[in-house]
């Protein structure tokens, strides 16, 4: 028995969707065909189903990298071999506006978690073959929204403190959003041999007070959550 998951392995499929919310994996969950929630425990909600005929589970890994990290690690120790995490993000780039959808290709490690895993050099990648599925689904939905691919970075700071984060210098790089599991999934991922990939929807500007104006409740984040939850999982059962 995977022991914070609570889940038997047998009872996990090689293909898995993640995300935070408990509340978006039975929405997600119910998107498939003879679901079935699997296991509840904790932040971890468990569901299985088929999409287009293939076997895919949905977690729930609840808020920031270290819970997560949980979630990750034993999802590979039950087999899991394929993971895509549909998640939020707050912008980087004007162009990126809320309702956007980001594909992370890699992840700024400014999480606390993966340098206590790996040396400060070790990269946070998604796999390719999974990039490739998202964005190839994310073109046949032809939703009209937004699809913008590249890094992102991981942040574990969520309101901010009085230690300011160079958020500027990672707009000038070109980093696209910000959220707070990426690089512990990608990490995880490389370490334990699985393949992973990241779908997010744009829910607001990360470099924005976000105690004043963060809102992921709006129709058009909503909106968004719904199509890349489609292309993620049109994704994970077709990556080779
Ligand atoms: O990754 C971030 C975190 O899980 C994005 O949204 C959540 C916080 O609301």
């Amino acid at each position: 028995m995977l022991p914070n998951l609570k889940i038997d392995p047998k009872e996990l499929p090689e293909r898995v969707i993640v995300c935070g919310d408990p509340k978006r994996a039975v929405r997600i969950a119910s998107l498939l065909e003879e679901h079935a929630l699997v296991a509840e425990n904790r932040e971890y909600h468990s569901y299985k189903g088929k999409w287009n005929g293939t076997e895919v589970a949905v977690v729930s890994h609840g808020v920031g990298s270290p819970g997560a990290a949980v979630c990750f690690e034993e999802l590979a120790k039950g087999g899991v071999k394929t993971i895509i995490r549909v998640g939020t993000a707050g912008s980087y780039q004007k162009e990126i506006e809320p309702g956007s959808l980001v594909i992370s290709s890699a992840a700024v490690r400014q999480d606390g978690l993966t340098s206590q895993l790996v040396p400060p050099g070790f990269p946070a990648l998604a796999n390719r073959h999974v990039v490739d599925a998202l964005a190839a689904a994310a073109e046949n939905h032809n939703t009209g929204l937004t699809v913008a691919e590249g890094i992102t970075l991981t942040l574990d700071v969520f309101y901010s403190g009085v230690v300011e984060f160079p958020h500027k210098l990672y707009q000038k790089a070109g980093v696209l959003a910000v959220e707070m599991e990426n690089s512990a999934l990608f990490v995880i991922s490389a370490l334990r041999g699985m393949r992973a990939g990241s779908i997010l929807a744009i829910d607001g500007y990360a470099d924005a007070d976000l105690l004043e104006t963060y809102d992921p409740h709006t129709e058009s984040t909503q909106k968004a959550i719904e199509a890349e939850a489609r292309i993620a999982l049109d994704a994970v059962v077709a990556v080779k």
